[in-house]
């Protein structure tokens, strides 16, 4: 990927500290002594800013097109990447995540406990993970919800095809017609999530756009963004109504959610507590193996439709 722009003149003494050399280009010292005396080695405050911005930007501007883009790090998003990244080291996966920060509701089990109770067979992933449990017979518990969504989160984003961007929100879809004249999801139209929460404030505030073959939809139920994309399918008629999710039923609802993910309309796969709104089945409450299992199943479409 060529840089966005030609390598930034850095001034002799950034050069120097970049390369470890005080200003007499001596190679300085930096003292790793706890007594009172701990250094740090020189810095320019314009490097900081240089380090961040160069990545950032190239990264954006590498993956404005993806092979594939994950919209919502939740537990079924994330398990998604997971599998996906791993399975495919091959393909540009890109996660957008409105919120500052990654994970959804798996950061709590029920009702702000901190358990996380996960149904068998779905203790699988967990254990290809390595997040340790409980066995309680029919399901397991891990002893905080947090240890699984670290875990995932960090495995996922050591993985050298995944990119996320996070505080930012997709707030539209590309909707192009392919060549059998039938409505196709090409890509994600995306805004830093303060600017998409401040439309009816500020005129024109115009977004960014991703363009990937296979999106993947993993927003939640209904709240302040969830449902992103099931909301939107029906506004722009490409689907009749939302399902609306049903009542709690964990026995219905975590086959029906792992036995729903599907590419929903071309290009479009949904995965996680979405499709419940999608497709109105029920919700489950406090147990993820649903979650897991349906990230896993979108992962394995996204990876269909690549090779179709
Ligand atoms: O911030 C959202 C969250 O992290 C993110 N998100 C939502 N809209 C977005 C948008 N652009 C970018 N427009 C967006 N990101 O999507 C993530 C959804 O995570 P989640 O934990 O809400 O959903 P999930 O389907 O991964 O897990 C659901 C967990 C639930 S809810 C439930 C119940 O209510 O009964 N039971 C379970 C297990």
């Amino acid at each position: 990927v060529a840089p966005l722009t030609p390598e930034i003149q850095e001034s002799p003494l950034l050069l120097a500290k970049k390369n470890g050399l005080s200003n007499n280009g001596t190679q300085y010292d930096v003292n790793e002594s706890y007594d009172g005396d701990y250094r740090f080695a020189p810095i320019e405050e314009a490097q900081v800013s240089r380090a961040m911005i160069k990545r950032y930007f190239n990264m954006m501007y590498e993956r404005a097109v993806s092979d594939v883009v994950i919209v919502g790090a939740g537990s079924a998003g994330l398990s998604c990447a997971y599998h996906l990244a791993k399975s495919r080291p091959d393909l540009k996966i890109t996660i957008i995540e409105a919120g500052v920060a990654p994970g959804g509701g798996a950061w709590l089990g029920g009702q702000l406990m901190t358990p996380m109770v996960v149904r068998k067979p779905a203790d699988r992933f967990l254990t290809e993970l390595g997040v340790p449990f409980e066995d309680e017979g029919p399901f397991v518990v891990v002893k905080h919800a947090a240890l699984f969504t670290s875990t995932v989160l960090s495995k996922v984003l050591a993985m050298p095809n995944v990119v996320m961007m996070n505080a930012t929100a997709v707030e539209d879809l590309i909707v192009r017609e392919d060549f059998q004249g039938r409505q196709r999801i090409s890509g994600v139209v995306t805004n830093w999530t303060l600017v998409a929460l401040n439309h009816d404030t500020q005129s024109c505030m115009d977004p960014n756009v991703i363009t990937a073959p296979v999106i993947i939809s993993a927003t939640g139920h209904d709240g302040p963004m969830g449902a992103f994309s099931a909301k939107r399918l029906v506004s722009t008629g490409l689907l009749k109504e939302l399902g609306n999710m049903r009542g709690l039923d964990m026995n219905r609802a975590e086959p029906a959610i792992v036995n729903g993910t599907r590419e929903v309309v071309p290009g479009l796969i949904m995965t996680g507590m979405e499709l419940s709104e999608h497709d109105g089945s029920n919700r489950m409450g406090p147990t993820f193996g649903a979650m897991m299992a349906s990230g896993i199943k979108a992962a394995k479409e996204a990876m269909r439709i690549l090779d179709s």
